[in-house]
């Protein structure tokens, strides 16, 4: 097991350089939350629906704010006022993919302002450095926060080998910006202390028919010391109440958390 994976998140808060990973492992502790929910929602008013009803269970909102058919500026607002009634930050899963000049544009400018309202983004590492140098350019003086895809959950990933540990590399060189990755488990051997979040979680099924692959908080959090899970469809896409549903997946991953640091 890791030393970082046997701390609480509130002694790796308390000396963590990046402001963004302070708060959000501080109020992991303070709501007992390792959860975020992704909200792949169209409608503007059924995303802030869902988002008011789950808000009490995560610590993190992960949004795909393009798929929003009616978006505009009040959602966001809206998204903002949820935020701080629940205490929760929000992850925008942006991918970006592209040169660090036009990566500037996307985060800052278009439609969506993204840096304007999202704590924290992501990003590709296909491009090489000038994507993390353009996002960070932009979202360093706002106080966000990056993380790199070092892994993806999806059958058939290329994000794998030398691949994902030229990323690792990255990130400790942009350590000031990059919080974290999306990643299956964490990484071993690394020096700053990086937040880990892993997609691709569900207690009831194992994939849905189009690559993606599921595994247990359990399996995520304990086993492979990960430090967050990301839920979608598992909260929202089963029929039954999303609080309820919410509730159960927080429980699942904050008791694999706290079987994971009495390990010592
Ligand atoms: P699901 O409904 O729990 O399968 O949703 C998973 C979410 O996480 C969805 O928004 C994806 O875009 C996102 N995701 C993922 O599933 N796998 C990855 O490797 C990455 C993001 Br990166």
């Amino acid at each position: 097991m890791s030393d970082i994976a046997l701390k609480t998140y509130t002694e790796r808060a308390n000396v963590h350089p990046n402001a963004v990973a302070k708060k959000l492992l501080r109020l992991m502790d303070e709501k007992k939350s390792n959860l975020s929910v992704a909200v792949d929602l169209t409608k503007k008013n059924q995303v802030l629906e869902l988002v008011d009803k789950i808000g009490p269970s995560i610590c993190l909102l992960k949004t795909h704010i393009d798929i929003v058919e009616d978006f505009d500026a009040d959602m966001v607002q809206q998204l903002v006022a949820l935020a701080e009634k629940h205490k929760f930050l929000i992850f925008e899963d942006r991918k970006f993919a592209d040169i660090g000049n036009t990566v500037k544009l996307q985060y800052s400018a278009g439609v969506y302002k993204i840096a304007s309202w999202a704590d924290i983004t992501n990003c590709h590492t296909v491009p090489g450095e000038g994507i993390i140098s353009g996002l960070k350019e932009v979202g360093l003086p706002l106080g966000r926060g990056l993380l790199l895809l070092a892994e993806m959950s999806s059958k058939g990933t290329l994000a794998t080998g030398s691949y994902t540990q030229a990323t690792l590399e990255l990130a400790e060189k942009h350590n000031d910006f990059c919080m974290g990755f999306i990643a299956r488990r964490r990484f071993p051997g690394l020096k700053s202390d990086f937040i880990h979040m892993t997609p691709g979680v569900g207690l009831d099924v194992k994939g849905d028919g189009l690559g993606q692959q599921y595994r247990t908080p359990e399996e995520v959090i304990c086993e492979s010391q990960s430090d967050i899970i990301i839920v979608g469809r598992g909260v929202y896409g089963s029929g039954r109440d999303a609080a309820q549903e919410a509730e159960r997946y927080r429980k699942a991953g904050w008791e694999a958390y706290q079987r994971r640091i009495s390990k010592q």
